[in-house]
């Protein structure tokens, strides 16, 4: 399968203090016999400027109320559908028969059903890949859903899943390529880009309220293909004066951005913050690229949360043969971590099949991802245990009884921006004695962390260091 980044790595930057010139570190670290007391002026010297926030002059950026939505919503779905379902191909050429486009059983409820059932509180679907089919009856083409024998060519697959999304209490998302190996003026750029803001005015007028727009930065043509020069900024604008409150997707944004890789896995550190200059436009490669996108960047002026797309099977697209290699639940619940638990948002891909429903094998993996969720964050055992906080942010809690503890849910209150560079999280036994359950760079929106199951009866989040000023700390701990 081609993709857009061969070859990107996790490749991990590492904020020390050494490169960010601060002063915290050793010195400034509690020691294994710190008591509540010592914990707590230890902080709030900490919060005073001891242990060294990177200093990034004025306010720290914030989230729009869009973002905020879109990131509280955690889970999304990515519904890849088209002709490529029924050629058994990734990446269509445009010379698809409309004919072959012929789901025997399509049903937008059961995608919906699929997703709300477990847990999940958007979709997004294809509805024009890269072959430049289309999954609307459009003005701009003839290569659309009206020209198929589905529903004798009055069906419209985007209606179907918007009104799906609808009556689930779902937000719904669209992808629209804007690579076409199909339309005739793809090329001629102006020409084209007229097409293309026509397509995403139908989408985003007929179709009531849209939550995202994912713009794939993707472009197979090669040294001699065609060469479109897309009007991003027209585009963008499209958006925002159709659909003020969606949220955009691209690698550039402007809103949200790509994680850099389709392995599911996010930067560590993940700052929602970037240099809104990193990535100029989707698709854009070059040096830095891949790590602006994996990691963000703390002294970033913008606020751009990493989304992470990632397929439950090899495939974008559905192929039998890859029936017996739908990711297990194992590997959902790592995905868990390694998204949501980093800073990201998790759009996992459930390919329809041709039959136009979610395969049996994928919709169990999902309920039993949810059922895992349940197991591993139902019971907060910290639940209603008063929490002493520091003037920095950290946290101490006393249990009123020993509790065996294995993971941990951190969260920064990103309402007022993210600024948690370096933590640790820290417990002690009956006897007093203090051990590092786990440490960390950056929390945001969510920090997942698992340990080694300990009997524990404090337990404690320390903050080492702070960019713009103190944290503002959430924790919740499980048996795991
Ligand atoms: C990539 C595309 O080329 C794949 O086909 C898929 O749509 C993925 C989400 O993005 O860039």
């Amino acid at each position: 399968m081609l993709v857009k980044w061969v070859g990107v790595g996790d490749r991990q930057r590492d904020l020390s203090c050494a490169e960010h010139g601060s002063g915290g570190g050793d010195s400034t670290r509690l020691t294994e016999s710190c008591g509540r007391r010592t914990f707590l002026s230890v902080c709030a010297a900490a919060g005073a400027g001891l242990i060294a926030g990177i200093p990034f002059g004025g306010a720290r950026p914030r989230p729009t109320p869009s973002q905020l939505r879109y990131q509280r919503r955690e889970r999304a779905l990515f519904l890849h559908f088209g002709v490529n379902t029924f050629t058994d191909r990734e990446w269509g050429d445009g010379r698809e028969d409309p004919s072959i486009f012929a789901p025997s059983a399509l049903d937008a409820m059961q995608w919906a059903r699929t997703a709300r059932d477990s847990g999940f509180k958007s979709l997004v679907l294809t509805a024009k890949h890269h072959d430049g089919f289309c999954l609307w009856p459009t003005a701009t083409t003839t290569h659309s859903v009206a020209a198929s024998p589905w529903r004798n060519g009055r069906g419209d697959v985007v209606r179907e899943f918007v009104d799906a999304c609808r009556s689930t209490g779902l937000r719904a998302g669209l992808y629209l390529s804007p690579w076409d190996r199909n339309h005739p003026t793809y090329g001629d750029s102006p020409r084209y880009n007229d097409v293309y803001v026509a397509q995403l005015t139908e989408l985003l007028t007929n179709y009531g309220p849209v939550a995202e727009v994912w713009f794939d930065g993707a472009n197979g043509e090669g040294p001699n293909g065609k060469r479109q020069l897309y009007d991003w900024p027209r585009i963008w604008r499209t958006v925002r004066r159709l659909q003020p409150e969606a949220v955009i997707f691209s690698d550039a944004g402007p809103d949200v951005r790509w994680c850099g890789n389709e392995r599911g896995v996010a930067g560590d550190p993940n700052w929602s913050t970037i240099d809104s200059a990193a990535v100029p436009y989707p698709g854009a490669d070059g040096p830095g690229i891949a790590d602006a996108l994996q990691h963000g960047d703390p002294a970033g002026a913008v606020w751009r949360p990493a989304e992470v797309d990632v397929s439950i099977r090899p495939g974008w697209f559905y192929h039998p043969v890859q029936d017996a290699d739908v990711r297990t639940v194992d590997d959902l619940v790592d995905l868990y971590f390694t998204s949501v638990g980093r800073n990201g948002k998790l759009l996992l891909n459930v390919p329809p099949t041709r039959d136009g429903l979610i395969h049996p094998v994928d919709a169990a993996r999902l309920a039993g991802f949810r059922d895992a969720r349940s197991r591993l964050f139902g019971e907060d055992l910290t639940l209603g245990v008063r929490r002493e906080t520091a003037p920095n942010g950290a946290l101490e809690l006393a249990m009123p009884r020993p509790v065996t503890v294995a993971l941990a849910r951190l969260g920064e209150d990103i309402e007022h921006g993210q600024r948690v560079s370096r933590f640790a999280v820290e417990g002690a036994d009956a006897s007093g004695v203090w051990r590092t359950l786990a440490t960390g760079t950056t929390i945001g929106y969510a920090r997942l962390l698992r340990f080694a199951p300990a009997s524990l009866t404090r337990l404690r989040v320390r903050i080492d260091e702070t960019i713009g000023g103190p944290a503002s700390l959430r924790a919740r701990f499980f048996a795991g």
